[in-house]
């Protein structure tokens, strides 16, 4: 972990793996005021396998089987490498050793992260449902760190209201960054009250490995009661904000793709309809439910807020 503000407290990157950086680094982020950092046991940097993470046992299954990884990894949104699904070849050229991400704007300590750092938050398997906004969907089993646990690792200030997620930019290697008519870098934001939810993940592996980089390696938003296009891949920067940041897909298209967009079967897409959608694995068109099956843990986030409340319609798109 690399403090911006307080450079004497780095570690060197190649001390990462050794158990006594880990016990140090533990022991910093306990000095710092983040508590009992939990965690497997910290695995060398060329990890392929994530398979001692502890399945969540409030989400183990999610009423449909697991969408096999052979469909789930060849039909990836991922604009950076094509506005098509058949972009997982192109996404083998992203380099994500080394990887970092900066935690910036109304938090007690700016800082930057490596992914061990947050696999050391405590990594833990959940089998979610994910419904893209154009209709299609799947059951990904997604092993990751809840959101919740980074931003109180983060400790935003009260003035924070909002949480933003950036992906890298860097069209050398993502040829999609070359089409200059799209807002780069791809950026979505949601609430302060939705990132601490307990369902939102940050999300660094997938069906027992570290994620392949077509799901948006090394780590990527889920948020499951909302359309795909709000889990950001391939995060660089998490910042706290008081002003509520315009989304990569609202900005092209505000009319089509507003902030909130959670998931309801009664309001349409202005181009089609939301009330079904095709299951990736069997074809078959299956009912959307409200808030994608996720509204005993999150309905009540919109109830008491006049901001949610205002919105009227486009809390839906
Ligand atoms: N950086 C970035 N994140 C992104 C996208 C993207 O194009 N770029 N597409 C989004 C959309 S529309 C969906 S449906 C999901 C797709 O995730 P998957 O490929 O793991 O199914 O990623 C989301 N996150
Ligand atoms: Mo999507």
């Amino acid at each position: 972990m690399r403090l911006i503000r307080r450079p004497e407290w780095s570690l060197p990157e190649s001390a990462a793996t050794s158990e006594s950086a880990y016990l140090n680094r533990r022991a910093l982020l306990a000095a710092m005021g983040f508590g009992a950092v939990s965690a497997i046991a910290p695995r060398a940097r060329a990890a392929t396998s994530y398979e001692g993470a502890p399945v969540n046992p409030d989400f183990r299954e999610a009423g449909r089987p697991v969408t096999p990884e052979s469909l789930t990894g060849q039909y990836n949104n991922f604009y950076e490498f094509g506005s098509h699904k058949q972009i997982a070849a192109a996404a083998q050229s992203l380099k994500t050793d080394g990887w970092t991400i900066t935690i910036d704007g109304l938090v007690e300590t700016e800082m930057t992260v490596s992914t061990d750092d947050l696999v050391k938050l405590g990594l833990e398997e959940r089998v979610y449902r994910h419904r893209c906004v154009e209709a299609w969907s799947m059951v990904a089993p997604w092993i990751g760190v809840p959101l919740e646990k980074v931003v109180k690792m983060a400790a935003p200030l009260s003035g924070a209201k909002y949480v933003r997620f950036e992906t890298f930019l860097d069209p050398q290697t993502a040829r999609g960054q070359r089409q200059s008519w799209y807002p780069w870098p791809y950026v979505d934001a949601i609430t302060i009250a939705e990132a601490t939810n307990p369902l939102p993940m940050l999300v660094m592996g997938a069906y027992g490995k570290v994620l392949a980089n077509q799901f948006g390696a090394p780590a990527r938003l889920h948020l499951p009661w909302k359309y795909g296009f709000k889990s950001v891949k391939s995060i660089t920067r998490i910042s706290f904000v008081e002003e509520r940041p315009v989304g990569f897909w609202e900005e092209l298209q505000y009319s089509e793709y507003g902030f909130w967009a959670n998931v309801n079967p009664e309001v349409s897409h202005p181009r089609w309809s939301q009330a079904d959608e095709r299951d990736l694995e069997s074809g078959e068109r299956i009912p959307t439910q409200i808030f994608n099956g996720y509204g005993a843990t999150v309905a009540s986030l919109y109830e008491n807020d006049p901001e949610a409340q205002a919105a009227g319609d486009r809390l839906w798109r």
